[in-house]
Formats: structure tokens, C-alpha cells, sequence
């Protein structure tokens, strides 16, 4: 099949009876544009007819580094003829380095690997709660977690538990107790649901499902000091933020404040196999003995692999700063489309929470428009939509892709 490189695309073919075909045995959870993809590389991706998109979702910051990049394929080719799982039962060769080299990204002494963010942000919970009861001496079963309003740490009933997104939660309890919910960015509510039984502030340093929503300046470092007077564990759910996406190594940087538990993830795995972690001290992580925690392929061989690739193209600090600097164009690219279709945006580095006029569509409206100028992206909620290229996109398809943004607007 020859692909093509004219960048113009031509009206979708069969595509759309392959997505009838793909949607008849599944279950109905997403609504995917209707779009097939069959390859891709870089920032671009490639349908079963040779059309091709600018990606411009990146996976929801999955595919930090783009598709197929070469030092990741190499790594994960490598060890698929080596090992793959040996479950936890037993140790690997890799697991060490990984461990070590993502605690050192970290600062952190201690690392818990698991697959999905959802696990990690789970993780996170039961550790802050066995913290509490062990280190805190918070009374038994009495352990509180406060949380933001606007909210996504994952899709279990105990995650979705204290989301205020009813698409995520309602139909699906009862719910998992002890949380409580303020809004994102207040300092002061934070500090008022403090109780003695509080173990943890779990929260996002920008909320991604939110509409790439960024706290208040000084928000960051007065949590960091509120917890640390209260005795409350920062727990930064970096799955999403993190790993470059917002031009440093974590959200959490932009302020200097360095978090009790990251919990980091998507990127994680190179956008190749689902890695996950949460990364933090012995003196709180060290509250989990053998048989209290884990899963059948955290930390498996094939994931520390790829896990230690993308640690060590981390260490370098290209991509925060590529992002940084294409952060700088997509930022004034939307600052001219304001008033042309965009009623306001929010950016931090290469990721960005666009609000279009609502007179002019939806989110996913804008998005299908997207589709047939070869951009693929995602809406978040209502008329607002989420870009986050690939850290690898050239300046040049960065600019392309805004050409198309306006392009759609009009
Ligand atoms: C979906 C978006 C949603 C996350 C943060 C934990 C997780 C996520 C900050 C859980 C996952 C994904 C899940 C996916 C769509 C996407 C997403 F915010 F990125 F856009 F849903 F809100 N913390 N976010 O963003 O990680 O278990 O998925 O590996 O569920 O539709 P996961």
C-alpha cells in the first residue's frame, strides 16, 4: 500500500465500514472518531487507506515520545527475545536498574511499579491510608483523602467514587468512603478539610479532563507547606502532566515543589506496553510488607525495559526542553485565534485546553472538522478541546496543525 505523503486529505473511503465492523462487538464505552489507523511515526499517524493525521492527542500523553520511536522499539525488541513476565515472585534482571533510575528522575528512594494509572492512583490510596493508620496513627478505617472538584484520577469504583463528573460516576455505586472534595485550587478549603484523621491531598498539578486547568500561582507551595505542617501526605498525580508534557521532567517542578508520592504513568511505557508507578520515600512507602500489595505484571521485564529507555531519554532533559520552546508557538498561535473561534485557552509547555465558541460547534464537532483537515484530537467537555502533540513534532507540523485549528474554525 502506498502511503501518502500529500498531506491533503481525501474524503474518508472504506474507513467508515471498518469502524461499523470494529463498533458491532464492542461495547459501546467510547464514541472514537470514525477514523482507522493502521501505522504510525513520529507525530503522524497513517489509516487503512494511506490518509494521514497529525496526532494531536498523543495517546491523552501517552505517546510523549511519538510513535515508533527508534530507541524504544529497540528496547522493547530487545527484550521481547529475552523475557518478558516473570511475575514478582521471582526477580529480573531489569527490574534494579529501573527502580533505581526512576527513583533517581524522582529523587525519591523507593519505587512501586504497577501497569495502568489507574492502579498507581489506587496505589497511592491504600498506601496513603496504611500511612496513616501505621506511621500517623490515624484510628483504624478512619483515614480521609481529600480530593479536588474537576477531578480524573481513573475509571475503578473507588476512583470514580469522588469524581463530581456524573458520565463517570453515576450508575455505579456504592461507593468507596473517606474522601472529601474541594474545589481545585483553593488553599484555604484545603486547609479547612483538614481533620486528624486526614492522610492524604490527593490532586492533579494541572487537571488534565479538566480543560488543562492550572491552579492559582503560589497554589502548589502552599499545599507543599500546608501538608508538611499538617503531617498529610502530597500525593501529585503526575500520569498525565508528567514526563515532559509540560516542558519539566514533572508539573510539579514549574513551582518547585517536590510531592510526597508521584504517581506517574501513561508515558511511562513509551507508549508501547502499560507501565505504571508510584514513586516516594521508605518512610512511606515502607509501610508495605510482602503479600500486602501488588498485581501478576507490575514491574514485569518487558515494561522495566521500555520503563528504563524512557527514564534515560528523560535524564537528558531535551524533550522538556523541545517542549518547552514549541510551547512557546502553540502558545502564540492560539493567542491569534482568539476572537477568531477561541474564547480563551490555557497552556503549559506542549499541552493546551482550547475553549472554541460554542456557536461555532462542540468540542467533538471541532474535532470531527479537524478529522477532515488531517488532525486528529480529542474534546474534553462541551466546547472545549485538549491538544497535546507528541514532544517529537517538528515546528513546522506544529504550525501545520494550527493552520488546520484556524482552518476548522472558520
Ligand atoms: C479514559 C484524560 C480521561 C489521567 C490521570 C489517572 C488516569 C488518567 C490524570 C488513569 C487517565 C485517560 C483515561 C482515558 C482517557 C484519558 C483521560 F484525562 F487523559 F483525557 F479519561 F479523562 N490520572 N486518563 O489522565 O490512568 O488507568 O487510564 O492508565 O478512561 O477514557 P489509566
Amino acid at each position: 500500500m502506498s502511503i501518502t505523503t500529500d498531506r491533503s486529505v481525501v474524503a474518508p473511503r472504506r474507513t467508515a465500514a471498518e469502524v461499523v465492523r470494529a463498533e458491532a462487538r464492542t461495547a459501546h464505552n467510547y464514541h472514537p472518531l470514525p477514523v482507522v489507523l493502521s501505522h504510525a511515526e513520529g507525530a503522524w499517524l497513517t489509516d487503512v487507506d494511506g490518509r494521514r493525521f497529525l496526532d494531536l492527542l498523543a495517546g491523552y500523553s501517552a505517546l510523549n515520545f511519538g510513535h515508533s520511536h527508534p530507541r524504544l522499539l529497540s528496547a522493547a525488541h530487545a527484550q521481547l527475545d529475552r523475557l518478558t513476565l516473570t511475575s514478582r515472585a521471582f526477580v529480573h534482571d531489569r527490574f534494579a536498574d529501573f527502580c533505581a533510575a526512576l527513583g533517581d528522575l524522582c529523587g525519591k528512594d523507593m519505587v512501586l511499579p504497577m501497569n495502568t494509572g489507574a492502579e498507581a492512583v489506587e496505589t497511592a490510596i491504600k498506601v496513603s491510608r496504611k500511612w496513616g493508620y501505621d506511621v500517623k496513627g490515624v484510628a483504624a478505617d478512619q483515614a480521609r483523602i481529600i480530593v479536588a472538584a474537576g477531578n480524573f484520577h481513573g475509571r475503578t469504583t473507588t476512583i470514580v467514587g469522588f469524581s463530581d463528573d456524573p458520565d463517570a460516576r453515576d450508575g455505579f455505586g456504592p461507593f468507596t468512603p473517606g474522601f472529601d472534595m474541594v474545589p481545585y485550587g483553593d488553599l484555604a478549603a484545603i486547609e479547612g478539610a483538614i481533620t486528624p484523621n486526614t492522610v492524604a491531598v490527593l490532586i492533579e498539578p494541572i487537571q488534565g479532563e479538566g480543560g488543562v486547568i492550572i491552579p492559582p500561582a503560589g497554589f502548589l507551595v502552599g499545599l507543599r507547606e500546608l501538608c508538611t505542617r499538617e503531617n498529610v501526605l502530597f500525593v501529585a498525580d503526575e500520569i498525565q502532566a508528567g514526563l515532559g508534557r509540560t516542558g519539566r521532567t514533572f508539573a510539579c517542578d514549574h513551582d518547585g515543589v517536590v510531592p510526597d508520592l508521584y504517581v506517574l504513568g501513561k508515558a511511562l511505557g513509551g507508549g508501547i506496553v502499560p507501565v505504571s508507578a508510584v514513586v516516594g520515600n521508605s518512610d512511606v512507602l515502607g509501610v508495605l510488607h510482602p503479600g500486602q500489595h501488588g498485581s501478576t505484571f507490575g514491574g514485569n521485564p518487558l515494561a522495566c525495559a521500555v520503563g528504563l529507555e524512557v527514564v534515560s531519554m528523560l535524564a537528558s532533559g531535551e524533550h522538556q526542553t523541545r517542549a518547552d520552546q514549541l510551547g512557546v508557538v502553540l502558545t502564540e498561535r492560539l493567542q491569534a485565534m482568539v476572537g477568531n473561534g477561541v474564547v480563551g485557552f490555557r497552556t503549559r509547555g506542549l499541552w493546551a485546553g482550547v475553549d472554541i465558541d460554542p456557536s461555532l460547534g462542540t468540542g467533538r464537532e471541532v474535532c470531527e472538522r479537524l478529522m477532515a483537515h488531517g488532525v486528529l484530537a480529542k474534546d474534553t467537555h462541551g466546547s472545549t478541546i485538549r491538544l497535546a502533540p507528541p514532544l517529537v513534532v517538528s515546528t513546522d507540523d506544529l504550525n501545520w496543525g494550527m493552520d488546520q485549528l484556524e482552518g476548522s474554525l472558520r
